[in-house]
C-alpha cells in the first residue's frame, strides 16, 4: 500500500516558524509526552473536532464517539475513561519517552504505578465501572505500546468483552506492528485506535526515534524512521478502509516538527483520520528523556495553539488531550487510580450494574440537550448586536465539570481556554495553573504566576473570586465575571461577549488587544505565504 509521504514527497514551502514568534509567557504545565494517548472528538466542520454533535456526523459515528471522554470535547466533561498497564514492553525508542514505575506523584504519559496482569486489569475495570457509572472507555495506552505486548491487550480486551460488553475498547500504538494486528483489531470490537505520528519525513523522524527493533533486530537512523513512517501509513489505511475511528497523536517538538506538523495533518486527513491530537512536548532533565538531558524545550501554550490554528481545516483537531498516565481513571484531567489500587479492590464489594450505568447517561443526554438549547438561544441573542462580527477573544473558564462554571479561582488548577467571536465559543485549550487557595487564604505569591498563565484572555469566567485576585486580574487588564455561576460555559461565554461588544458599542469600554489576536494573525499572514 502507499506510502509515498517520504522525504522527497514534502512540499517545497515555508511555513511559519512558532519559533520566531515571541512567546506571551502563558505556561504550559503539561506532563512528559510519552506513551499515552491523546484524542479529539469528531465534527465535520473545520472547527475543533472534538466539538462536534449529533448534527456533525453519520448517526453510526456520533454512536461511537458520544460517550467516548476523547473523541467528544463535551462528553469529557462527563464520562471517564481508564488505563490498563498491561503493555510494558516498546519496539521502539522515543527521545522524549523514559518509562517509569511507582512514580505515583508523576502525571504523564509511559509512567504508572502497578503493571497489571491481563486478569487483574478485567478486575480493575469491572471494580471501576462499579463504583462510576461514567467510566465508559478502556483504554490500553503503555506504558510501553499496546501492540507490542498484544497477547496481553489483546486478553484483556477478551475478557472484559465478556464481563462488561458496553465498556468501549480504545488502544494507542506507535504503528510499528499495526499492520500485523488490524485483524485482531476488528475481531475485538476496539472502535478507536490512536496512532503517535509525529513526522511523515524520515529527515524528521531519524531526529526523534533514536532506534526501532524490526524483524529481530535493532535498526538505527534513517532507516529506523523510513520504516517506522510506512508502517504508520499502511495501518492508518489498512483501519480507515475497516471503518476504525483512528486518532493521530503528534507531540509538538519546537524546531524539529513544529512546522511540519501541518504536512502531518495534510497526510493523516488523506488516509482518514478521525481526529488529530497536537500536544506539547513535556520534557525536563529529571524525567531523564534523552529531549530533557539535552535541553529540548516544549512548546509554550501560545505556540502549541498556533500550531493547531494552522492545521485548522485538514484533519478534524482535539484539543482537550490531558496527556494521560498508562493507568490513568476518572474524567480526564483527574486521576482517581490510587482509589483502585489492587489491595483496595480486594476489599471492595463490586456490583457490576448495568442500569446503574444507563441511568447515568439517560441523565447527561438531558443535560447535553439542556446545554444545546442554551447554546442555540446564546448565539441568536449574540447574532442580533451588530457590532464587529468578526472580533475574537479568549475567554478562561473556571470549571470543575458537567460543563459549567462551577469553581472557585482559588480552587483551580486548570483553567479551561475558549475562543469568543459573534458565531462561536470554541474550546481551544487548557492551562494549568498553582492553586491559589491555601488551607482557606488565597497566597498571594502565586497570583502573578496565575495571572501570568491567562494573559492572553479578555476575561476570566468563576464561581465566586476574593477580593485581592479581582483586583489583580483587573489590572492585568482581565476581567473577573462570577455572574455566570452555575451555567453552562459555552452559554456564559457567548452572553458575556455580547455584554462586551455592546458596552463597547455603547463607549464605556474599548477593545484592548490582548496579544494573542497578533500571533494568530501573523501565523495565518505566514500561512497565507506559504500556500
Ligand atoms: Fe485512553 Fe487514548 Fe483511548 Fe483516550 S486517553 S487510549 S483515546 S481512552 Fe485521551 Fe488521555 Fe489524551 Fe489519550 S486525554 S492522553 S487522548
Ligand atoms: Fe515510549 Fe515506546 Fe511510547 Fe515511544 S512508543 S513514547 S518509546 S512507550
Amino acid at each position: 500500500m502507499s506510502t509515498s509521504t517520504a522525504a522527497g514527497s514534502m512540499p517545497a514551502k515555508t511555513y511559519l516558524s512558532i519559533g520566531s514568534i515571541k512567546p506571551l509567557g502563558a505556561r504550559l504545565d503539561v506532563p512528559d509526552a510519552g506513551g499515552g494517548c491523546g484524542t479529539t472528538g469528531g465534527e465535520g466542520k473545520a472547527s475543533c473536532g472534538s466539538s462536534g454533535g449529533p448534527d456533525d456526523m453519520p448517526a453510526e459515528i456520533w454512536d461511537k464517539v458520544k460517550n467516548h471522554p476523547c473523541y467528544s470535547e463535551e462528553a469529557h466533561h462527563h464520562y471517564a475513561r481508564m488505563h490498563v498497564a498491561v503493555a510494558p514492553a516498546c519496539n521502539i525508542q522515543c527521545n522524549y519517552c523514559n518509562r517509569k514505575y511507582d512514580c505515583s506523584n508523576e502525571s504523564r504519559p509511559g509512567v504508572v504505578s502497578q503493571k497489571l496482569t491481563p486478569e487483574q486489569a478485567v478486575k480493575k475495570v469491572v471494580a471501576v465501572a462499579s463504583e462510576i457509572p461514567q467510566m465508559t472507555v478502556l483504554g490500553v495506552a503503555g506504558p510501553g505500546d499496546s501492540l507490542a505486548n498484544p497477547a496481553k491487550t489483546f486478553d484483556t480486551f477478551r475478557m472484559l468483552q465478556e464481563q462488561a460488553p458496553d465498556i468501549k475498547l480504545c488502544i494507542s500504538t506507535n504503528g510499528l506492528a499495526l499492520p500485523d494486528h488490524v485483524d485482531e483489531i476488528c475481531k475485538y470490537n476496539v472502535d478507536h485506535v490512536t496512532i503517535t505520528i509525529n513526522m511523515v519525513d524520515p529527515a524528521v523522524g531519524e531526529k526523534i526515534y533514536p532506534w526501532i527493533f524490526w524483524n529481530h533486530k535493532r535498526v538505527t537512523g534513517y532507516e529506523a524512521a523510513k520504516i517506522l513512517h510506512e508502517r504508520q501509513m499502511l495501518g492508518l489505511e489498512m483501519l480507515t478502509a475497516r471503518g476504525v475511528l483512528t486518532k493521530i497523536n503528534s507531540v509538538l517538538i519546537p524546531g524539529i516538527n513544529d512546522e511540519h506538523l501541518i504536512e502531518v495533518n495534510r497526510e493523516v486527513k488523506k488516509r482518514g483520520a478521525f481526529l488529530h491530537n497536537i500536544m506539547p512536548l513535556i520534557s525536563e532533565a529529571e524525567h531523564g528523556t534523552v529531549f530533557g538531558l539535552t535541553g529540548q524545550r516544549g512548546p509554550t501554550a501560545q505556540e502549541l495553539k498556533v500550531v493547531q490554528d494552522a492545521c485548522m481545516g485538514g484533519a478534524n483537531l482535539m484539543r482537550h488531550c490531558r496527556q494521560c498516565r498508562a493507568d490513568a481513571v476518572g474524567l480526564l484531567g483527574e486521576d482517581r487510580s490510587e482509589e483502585f489500587t489492587l489491595d483496595k479492590i480486594e476489599e471492595m464489594e463490586v456490583v457490576y450494574d448495568l442500569d446503574k450505568r444507563r441511568s447515568y447517561q439517560e441523565k447527561v443526554e438531558a443535560e447535553r440537550q439542556a446545554q444545546h438549547a442554551a447554546k442555540q438561544d446564546a448565539l441568536a441573542a449574540s447574532a442580533a448586536i451588530d457590532v464587529d462580527q468578526h472580533m475574537k477573544v479568549l475567554v478562561a473558564v473556571a470549571t470543575k465539570g458537567g460543563g459549567r462554571v462551577n469553581e472557585h479561582f482559588g480552587h483551580v488548577t486548570e483553567f479551561q481556554i475558549f475562543e469568543v467571536s459573534a458565531a462561536e465559543a470554541l474550546f481551544v485549550g487548557h492551562r494549568r495553573v498553582d492553586l491559589y487557595c491555601q488551607g482557606g487564604h488565597g497566597d498571594d505569591e502565586q497570583l502573578p504566576s496565575v495571572v501570568k498563565a491567562i494573559n492572553d484572555c479578555h476575561a476570566v469566567l468563576v464561581a465566586k473570586i476574593g477580593a485581592c485576585p479581582r483586583d489583580e486580574l483587573s489590572a492585568a487588564g482581565i476581567e473577573p465575571v462570577e455572574q455566570y455561576s452555575g451555567e453552562f460555559i459555552e452559554k456564559a461565554a457567548l452572553d458575556w461577549f455580547s455584554g462586551y461588544r455592546q458596552r463597547i458599542a455603547a463607549g464605556e469600554i474599548t477593545h484592548q488587544d490582548r496579544g494573542d489576536a497578533q500571533i494568530r494573525q501573523g501565523a495565518f499572514t505566514g500561512l497565507a505565504a506559504a500556500a
